[in-house]
């Protein structure tokens, strides 16, 4: 499907230098050779950082459904667009062709409409991994309404947060989801939820447990008999380039969630290009990635990556341990998987169940693996490699974040090695820069620093949903003119990016990003905590775990009980997955005379590296270090 693809080195050298010299002559090539737009634009890219303001292929009009969907039906109506693997084994998986998907895609965008949902009007769509939760994405998409998936893990709290942010005027949900073993009550937390949520005026209620759920009177809809009425045609909205396709929610070091929107044209001809490079997709492949599509990694590569290309997409409802550790494998063997995309983490909780539950599987399908989320460490590397891959799928370690909407330095397969714990090159017009404290470019190879991106591409995010100043403040602000990620890395001796992880306080946990100021306010919440600080500190399985400092109002009260309370608030106000693993009740955080907790030394503590715990003499009160140190868990 897509023109201009790069096969080895020559092309990789080639691509990437035409896109520096040249890039608004490459994108508009790429753009104009490999999709449908309804009126061509009329400037391929205006932009300044220091406003910020960036717009790619503006003038232009298209719906991304048509390029997805409606242009591939004429060649490929029956190949499977989506195919569907349930959490439980022993029900069937479903292929949905590229005919059923345009069909079902269409019946949602007519009960959309059925329900006042207009272009422009923001959708919060909170659906475990079911096939209604691409529809409902795409349906939004074929009328115009902004997408806002809020991942089913997080909790009303969050969920609440998250509408409320963007005027959301509709929750797509269901009655429930499996996850391995557990059924979780999805509907109860939306009910939680929409209780402090005052512009919801329906909720569409897709069936998946069939669990007996309270259903309000004109608000919410069972979604099956809405669809079996609908009509299967329904035109697709033309978009502006620069309309905003969705919203997605990710943690920033401090405050509320910042919601990222990401627009269309550019999103959809960046998407589509990586994924058919990066994963050098083949008419046959079977493509999965594990991700979820509250993530993302699952909107721009399970959902509109694949089906722009007209792939064959995966979505798997389950978890890796269900019923046992082989899950991931025996499905790679099921469908015949030629591509796989995981998180390290992953990766690291399979390499240690081992082997045993590995190699019964015939996983000769796979031709390509790939990693994404954080930085993976060179033995769960050698891991993947040597036994899924067994030393003949290249691995792409694939760097880039919500705000750029798609992978920004990875390995291309076939044009460069990977090399472990490297993302390797920028890819086609990235442009990276490492700066060091001063602000100052760091030229040259082997060097270290914060890593920025010195000049726009197509995916990236346009603004922070109501917050333009935020945006502002968060990326363009650090570093005169760019783009900065966050993220520290070095560049070695051949100019390979390894990323060495966040130099802000977000923590990222099993591929989680969370910021460690919402955690905090969570437990601060308790009527006995007086202060706390979390820190992340190394782990075997989720690459960084959370350990909280805690002081309390009344100290003769630090029991497990309240260590139980703590973790409950978390999970009532972020979700499970920023639960704390361990908790450490302390008289008091060490602190900068100007009163700023000082992280460094809790982080040395949690992560039982305390040989040097640098000067601690400019603290308010360096004694209470001894303590915490004599106390660490
Ligand atoms: C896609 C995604 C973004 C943050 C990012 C990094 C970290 C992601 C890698 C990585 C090292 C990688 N979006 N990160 N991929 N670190 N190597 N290949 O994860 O917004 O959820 O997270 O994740 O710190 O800034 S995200």
């Amino acid at each position: 499907m897509i023109k201009f693809e790069i096969k080895n080195s020559e092309d990789y050298n080639k691509n990437y230098s035409a896109a520096i010299q040249n890039p608004e002559e490459f994108w508009a090539t790429i753009a104009k050779k490999n999709f449908t737009w309804k009126r061509p634009w009329s400037k391929v890219l205006d932009w300044d950082f220091s406003i910020p303001k960036v717009s790619w292929f503006e003038g232009a009009q298209l719906n991304i459904t048509e390029n997805c969907i409606d242009r591939h039906l004429e060649t490929k109506g029956d190949k499977t667009a989506i195919l569907f693997e349930p959490n439980n084994p022993n029900e069937p998986s479903e292929a949905i062709t590229y005919n059923e998907l345009h069909k079902r895609v269409n019946q949602f965008a007519n009960v959309l409409n059925s329900k006042g949902i207009q272009k422009g009007d923001r959708v919060c769509i909170y659906l475990p991994m079911i096939p209604e939760l691409a529809i409902s994405v795409l349906a939004c998409a074929r009328i115009g309404a902004i997408h806002s998936v809020v991942f089913a893990g997080f909790s009303a709290t969050a969920l609440s947060t998250r509408i409320n942010d963007c005027d959301c005027k509709m929750v797509i949900t269901s009655d429930g989801g499996y996850r391995g073993a557990k059924t979780i009550d999805l509907k109860s937390i939306v009910d939680t939820a929409l209780l402090d949520c005052d512009g919801i005026e329906s909720v569409l209620v897709a069936k998946r447990i069939h669990s007996d759920i309270p259903m309000v009177s004109g608000r919410d809809f069972w979604l099956q008999p809405l669809l079996d009425t609908a009509s299967e045609k329904c035109e697709a909205t033309v978009m502006d380039a620069e309309d905003p396709l969705f919203i997605l929610y990710t943690s920033g070091s401090t405050g509320q969630p910042k919601g990222m929107v990401h627009t269309t044209a550019g999103y959809m001809v960046y998407t589509a290009y990586t994924f058919k490079n990066i994963f050098q997709y083949e008419p046959n492949d079977v493509y999965w990635c594990t991700a979820d599509i509250g993530w993302i990694t699952g909107h721009s590569y399970i959902v509109y990556g694949p089906l722009l290309n007209g792939a064959t997409t995966l979505m798997f409802e389950g978890v890796p341990s269900y019923p046992d550790y082989g899950r991931f494998w025996s499905i790679v063997e099921k469908h015949k998987v030629t591509q796989f995309y995981t998180a390290p983490t992953a990766i690291r909780a399979l390499a240690k169940e081992g082997l045993e539950v590995v190699t019964p599987y015939d996983l000769s399908s796979l031709k390509i693996l790939g990693t994404v989320g954080e930085p993976i460490n060179e033995e769960a590397w050698h891991w993947y490699n040597d036994h899924i891959g067994k030393n003949k799928c290249p691995i792409v370690d694939t760097w880039w974040q919500t705000e750029t909407g798609g992978i920004m330095i990875s390995p291309i397969p076939n044009s460069f090695e990977g090399k472990p714990a490297f993302a390797t090159l920028p890819f086609m017009g990235i442009q990276p820069a490492l700066m060091d404290e001063n602000g100052v470019e760091l030229e040259g190879n082997s060097v270290e620093g914060r890593l920025c991106i010195k000049f726009p591409w197509p995916s990236m995010a346009r603004t922070i949903w109501g917050n333009h100043q935020r945006y502002k403040e968060t990326y363009f602000s650090a570093y005169d003119q760019k783009y900065f990620t966050g993220d520290g890395a070095l560049r070695d001796e051949n100019g390979h990016y390894r990323i060495t992880g966040r130099v802000d306080d977000v923590i990222i946990v099993s591929g989680h990003n969370l910021g460690t100021a919402p955690i905090e306010d969570a437990i601060n919440e308790h009527p006995n905590v007086a202060e706390s600080a979390i820190v992340g500190y190394p782990h075997d399985i989720k690459g960084s775990a959370l350990y909280g400092f805690v002081t309390l109002k009344n100290s003769d009260i630090s029991n497990d009980s309240l260590k139980a309370e703590i973790n409950q608030l978390i999970s009532k106000q972020i979700g499970p997955i920023a639960k704390l693993d361990k908790i450490q009740f302390t008289s008091g955080l060490p602190k900068t005379r100007s009163g700023k907790i000082m992280r460094r030394i809790l982080r040395k503590i949690a992560s039982k590296d305390t040989s040097n715990l640098g000067d601690i003499s400019t603290l308010l009160n360096p004694e209470v270090v001894e303590t915490i140190m004599k106390n660490s868990l």
